[in-house]
């Protein structure tokens, strides 16, 4: 079993998009064990964007997931990590297919309403920033 983290960015918070979000993770059968509406803090966000640290987007990406709340989710479940981030879509507002999340909600680089973890190792590191030991069940 496998274990990511998803965030609602702030814009998806905004647009009153966490339902249907939700509910595409929801219907594919994958297993939610923690989920919290909070504001990201400046040092929270500098810890989850690490690897991004000295990119030309980093600063811009930092503002604008501490700008407003968003929704943390941990999701569970074989492959979970895979299957979330298809489930989202890609990255680049082009290349995102209708029927993803990104695919069908944004047009935007940056503000693509949500977050997946993209590795075992970075899921575990992004779940321990986002959520305390006793908040995933
Ligand atoms: P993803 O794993 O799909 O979220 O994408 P990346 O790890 O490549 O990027 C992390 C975040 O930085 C995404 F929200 C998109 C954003 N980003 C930019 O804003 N500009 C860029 O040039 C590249 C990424």
């Amino acid at each position: 079993m496998e274990k990511t983290l998803v965030l609602i960015k702030p814009n998806g918070v905004q647009r009153g998009l966490v339902g249907q979000v939700l509910h595409r993770y929801e219907r594919k059968g994958l297993k939610m064990t923690g989920l919290k509406l909070l504001h990201l803090s400046a040092e929270k966000a500098a810890q989850l964007y690490a690897p991004h640290q000295g990119k030309p987007f980093y600063q811009s990406l930092v503002d604008f997931m501490t700008s407003d709340p968003l929704v943390a989710v941990c999701l569970e479940g074989q492959n979970t990590i895979e299957i979330v981030r298809l489930i989202n879509g890609a990255t680049d507002p082009a290349e995102s297919q209708p029927g993803t999340i990104r695919g069908d909600f944004s047009n935007h680089l940056t503000e693509n309403v949500v977050h997946a973890s993209d590795s075992v190792e970075n899921a575990t590191r992004e779940l321990q920033i986002l959520f305390d030991p006793g908040e995933i069940l």
